[in-house]
């Protein structure tokens, strides 16, 4: 029993890694280990002599099991200590650098403008941008003969010979988000309505799928006094200076009078600065909403009344941010979207900066 001990006890001091742990456990006590065949002989032994031989090697099986599992562990360790001495990590290292998408300028001025005239007391409203054409041009008191409603300029949803829906649209304004809103909450009503739109129309200055904000605000006693002040409170704001503007007669079927909006700016080689000179550039459309429209918004034009606006929200984003070229917008160019692009923390400020 001590030289069966004897060796076993050594030979696992002797494994040099668990394989060989493992060999010389089987060695021992495997179905056919030393150990395990020296137990089987038990049943053939005469009861006195089984009495002292079994709890025996009972005994030995448990010695041998704690010592293989002993050494399991002191290998485990040293292993462990093994690669601590070539293996090891330098925290103070700074993260790898990961990656960060942009805020589209687009997005960005968007979120500016809805700020300042949210600060004015508008509401934001959007709608759909797949339109009937009564709600994009009917409503609007455009009539079919008009050119804006020609095939050329408008993208019409195809239909099958035979179908008898009305003639759906891409919408080319947001303003049927306006007669949207009318019908749904009435007058008194103060909405702006960003969005995208889309005209048959492409070169340096047009895309065929651009971006608008539209102005509306009815109430009983609602001038263009009040549409003049709003819109020299937005420009000062979102430019960050006092800039004037320049009213000029003009015509739009929704609105009567109608007026197109010029803000001040200088020209200083080929570029423009708005806020300071004497030069003028056109930037938005208004007028008093004609009595046709509230009438399609479901409201009593003897009653009420309004102006309404629309602008470029690309073309105010290039005006401000110095981006010179309109179709880059829409490009998905990650140079461009790097250098142009916003960081998600610069969050807009109702006067025009932006907050970190
Ligand atoms: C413009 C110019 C003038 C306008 C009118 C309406 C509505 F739906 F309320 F009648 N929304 N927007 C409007 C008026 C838009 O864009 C150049």
């Amino acid at each position: 029993m001590d030289e069966l001990r004897n060796t076993y006890i050594e030979r696992i001091a002797k494994a040099a890694d668990e394989a060989a742990l493992e060999d010389v456990r089987l060695q021992a006590l495997g179905k056919k280990g030393e150990i395990s065949l020296k137990m089987r002989e038990l049943g053939r032994m005469d009861p006195e002599e089984r009495k002292t031989a079994g709890p025996a090697l009972n005994a030995l099986k448990d010695e041998i099991n704690s010592a293989i599992a002993a050494r399991k562990v002191a290998l485990e360790d040293s292993a462990l200590d093994e690669r601590l001495k070539t293996e090891w990590l330098d925290v103070t290292l700074p993260a790898r650098e990961r990656r960060q998408g942009t805020i589209h300028p687009v997005s960005q001025v968007t979120e500016e403008v809805t700020a300042i005239f949210a600060d004015m007391g508008f509401a934001v409203a959007e709608g759909p941008r797949i339109e009937s054409d009564w709600y994009n041009f009917d409503a609007l008191n455009i009539p079919g003969h008009h050119p804006a409603r020609a095939e050329m300029d408008t993208f019409y949803m195809h239909r099958e010979e035979g179908d008898a829906r009305p003639p759906f649209v891409l919408r080319t304004h947001t303003s049927p988000v306006q007669i949207r809103s009318m019908e749904a909450q009435g007058a008194p009503i103060r909405i702006i309505c960003p969005g995208g739109v889309y005209r048959a129309d492409y070169d340096q200055t047009h895309t065929p799928m651009f971006h608008q904000v539209e102005g509306l605000a009815i109430d009983r006693d609602i001038s263009m006094a009040n549409l003049k002040w709003v819109l020299e409170e937005f420009f000062s704001a979102y430019f960050g200076t006092s800039v004037k503007t320049r009213f000029r007669a003009s015509h739009f079927p929704f609105t009567e009078p109608s007026a197109e909006v010029d803000i001040q700016c200088s020209w200083q080689d080929g570029t423009v600065k708005v806020g300071e000179g004497d030069d003028w550039l056109e930037v938005l459309g208004s007028g008093m909403v004609h009595p046709h429209v509230l009438r399609s918004g479901g409201i009593d034009p003897d009653e009420w009344q309004g102006f309404a606006f629309g602008m470029g929200i690309d073309r105010i984003a290039m005006l401000k941010y110095g981006i010179p070229d309109l179709r880059a917008f829409f490009d998905s160019d990650l140079r461009w979207l790097r250098h142009y692009g916003f960081s998600a923390l610069d969050v807009p400020t109702i006067r025009g900066g932006l907050s970190r």
